[in-house]
């Protein structure tokens, strides 16, 4: 069952020949809120630990969620799998122990595992060792469910100046378990914060960063761009309507008096420097673990992963929250420290997603990947090889039609110049369903032309040769990887009737 995982690491004759996999994840961080990625802002200067890995080792600069929302990701990051293939398409879903592939199969090949911070897939956690917030947990003095003790003692209150904050406690309980590790075998651990998730909270010693800052705002906060051939109401897409109920304003208690400008700009600030904030103490936590292995003598023999379980819209498209397909939100920041063998300050532009980081982690654990799994281990891109046969187009789909934020349920493949987007727009039955709920409509954005997405051209005569050309892609991959409508006689007739 064992591989040869990395150039640098010896054929593995023992667990103890390979590396420890530490593996960092944080919850709706966007790719352009950490500095290595260089978006607008980066010149905040958010990240200076998360930087340092992307200098010590490689970035992703394509690397997508396939469904944008928290416990289908970490279904599909335990599994490998799309959510249709691990029936966990909706935040209602939940995984067994024995389908929590990679803690097993990695526990199997010899080594010791953990997993800390936030779970959010409610069965018991398949790993050695855990300590996991309940459902979203709680930013300050959080109570975590411990592996080992029966109910009510396995709750453990973490409070006081270094864990009454959720990032410094589940870096706590993380050092803590490294410290005690068996030394002879190499460690798994799955690091999962809960920040920077809505709604934001930060540490106190936060609260007065970026405070005479001024956070550049996206054009698109203001000009919200016309999406739309079926709706052009300034709802921003085309069928997809703005929350009044949850927008920013609301989040930070802007003065409604204000006048609609005020509102929106002060809303903004508050909003990003408080989301910032919150980023802050995720970079600095990730300082902390470094600087733990370093001291320890081990971090570089440690393959270290970060990543978010996805992306995030900041203001662009006046949006907040993810579930869009839209980039801020399909996108996860991907960074890779291994000095044996991942080049410093490489990068690579092939399209990754998330259902890679399952065989990813098997194959640096030495374990070759089950062929039940759907995504492709990154490890030769790691390497630094390109592979020929890469896939050309990675496939989305957000299944929660109007549940939270009024986002439409939709799918759609995003190749490096296009994506197309079909928001199917399933009639709901649920009291106070609105009409929009059943207009289905179709995106297309040239993203060598529009990167950010602000002109529609689906339906101009120009494109309409790579529409077909899309389509057909769209077809073969929901094929491919057994997402076909067929399965789903209404959702057919609709794409029949709007093909
Ligand atoms: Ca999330």
């Amino acid at each position: 069952m064992y591989v040869a995982a990395l150039a640098a690491v010896p054929v593995a004759g023992s667990a103890a020949d390979r590396p420890n996999i530490l593996f960092l994840m944080s919850d709706d961080h966007a790719a352009h809120a950490l500095g290595a990625y260089d978006g607008r802002l980066a010149k905040l200067d958010p990240t200076p630990a998360l930087d340092g890995l992307a200098r010590d080792g490689m970035l992703f600069e394509n690397a997508f969620c396939t469904n944008s929302i928290c416990t289908p990701s970490r279904a599909t990051l335990l599994t490998g799998q799309y959510s249709h293939v691990n029936r966990v398409t909706t935040l209602s879903g939940h995984l067994e122990g024995d389908r929590q592939y990679v803690a097993n199969l990695i526990r199997d090949a010899g080594y010791q595992t953990a997993m800390i911070g936030k779970w959010h897939l409610k069965r018991e956690p398949s790993f050695d060792y855990y300590c996991v917030l309940p459902g979203q947990g709680s930013y300050f003095n959080p109570v975590m469910r411990e592996s080992g003790r029966p109910w009510p003692d396995n709750l453990r209150r973490f409070s006081g100046y270094d864990s009454s904050h959720s990032s410094d406690a589940i870096v706590k309980a993380s050092i803590e378990w490294l410290a005690r590790r068996d030394r002879k075998r190499p460690f798994f651990l799955m690091h999962h914060f809960k920040a920077p998730h809505d709604n934001f909270e930060n540490a106190e010693r936060y609260d007065f960063l970026y405070e005479d800052a001024s956070v550049p705002e996206p054009a698109s906060l203001w000009k919200v761009p016309n999406h739309g051939s079926v709706s052009t109401d300034g709802a921003g897409t085309s069928i997809g309507k703005r929350n009044a109920r949850r927008n920013m304003g609301h989040h930070m208690f802007v003065d409604p008096e204000l006048g609609a400008e005020a509102y929106k700009r002060t809303a903004y600030q508050r909003y990003l420097k408080k989301y910032l904030r919150t980023v802050r103490g995720v970079d600095d936590g990730v300082a902390r673990l470094l600087a733990f292995l370093e001291e320890d003598g081990v971090l570089d023999n440690t393959v270290v992963l970060y990543t978010s379980d996805q992306g995030f819209m900041l203001g662009e498209h006046d949006y907040i929250d993810k579930r869009w397909m839209y980039e801020e939100s399909q996108r996860i920041p991907l960074l890779v420290r291994y000095p044996g063998a991942v080049a410093a300050g490489s990068r690579n532009d092939d399209l990754v997603n998330n259902t890679d980081l399952a065989p990813t982690l098997l194959e640096l654990a030495g374990v070759t990947p089950p062929s039940f799994m759907q995504g492709r281990s990154v490890v030769p891109l790691l390497k630094g090889r390109r592979l020929e046969d890469w896939r050309e187009a990675t496939y989305y789909r957000y299944w929660m039609n109007y549940a939270h934020h009024d986002v439409p349920a939709h799918y759609g493949i995003r190749t490096k110049e296009f994506k197309l987007i079909f928001f199917y727009g399933l009639p709901l039955d649920a009291p106070g369903a609105r009409e929009s709920t059943t207009t289905p409509g179709w995106e297309l954005y040239d993203l060598r032309r529009d990167p950010r997405e602000a002109r529609n051209v689906y339906g101009d005569p120009a494109y309409a040769e790579e529409t077909r050309r899309l389509k057909h892609e769209l077809l073969r991959i929901k094929a491919e990887i057994g997402d076909t409508d067929e399965k789903y006689p209404e959702l057919m007739a609709i794409r029949q009737q709007h093909w």
